[in-house]
């Protein structure tokens, strides 16, 4: 979609800061990062959010998770821990129309939901 700033991202339009790239997904250092370690998943298709999720993207997301798993590891809070998180909705807190999983640790994080 050419008016999405994260498909703009993942066709390399707008630069980020990439983590990690593939065919399917790339990953990117949050612009605004709410912890030491914010990192941005996304699917390179257009999906709006978590709504959009079919069974037909299961792969592809059970591949994303596979990813944010590595990535854990390799920006190191697998062991310390770390959460992913996934707004959907305006109540969710989404303000980028674009499915998009945040990974955030390297301290530790409010435990409060809301
Ligand atoms: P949200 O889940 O839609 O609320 O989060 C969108 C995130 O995308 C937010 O943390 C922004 O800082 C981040 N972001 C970014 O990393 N790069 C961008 O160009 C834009 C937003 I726009």
């Amino acid at each position: 979609m050419s008016d999405c700033i994260f498909c703009q991202i993942a066709l390399g339009k707008i630069p980020s800061e990439i983590a990690y790239e593939d065919d399917e997904l790339i990953a990117f250092k949050d612009i605004q990062p709410l912890a030491p370690v914010h990192l941005v998943i996304i699917p390179k298709i257009h999906l709006r959010s978590l709504n959009d999720v079919t069974p037909e993207n299961e792969r592809l997301i059970g591949h994303l998770f596979g990813i944010i798993r590595r990535l854990a590891g390799e920006f190191g809070v697998a062991e310390s821990g770390y959460r992913v998180v996934t707004n959907t909705g305006t109540d969710g807190g989404q303000v980028v129309g674009h499915l998009h999983f945040h990974l955030l640790g390297g301290q530790a994080l409010n435990a409060r939901i809301g």
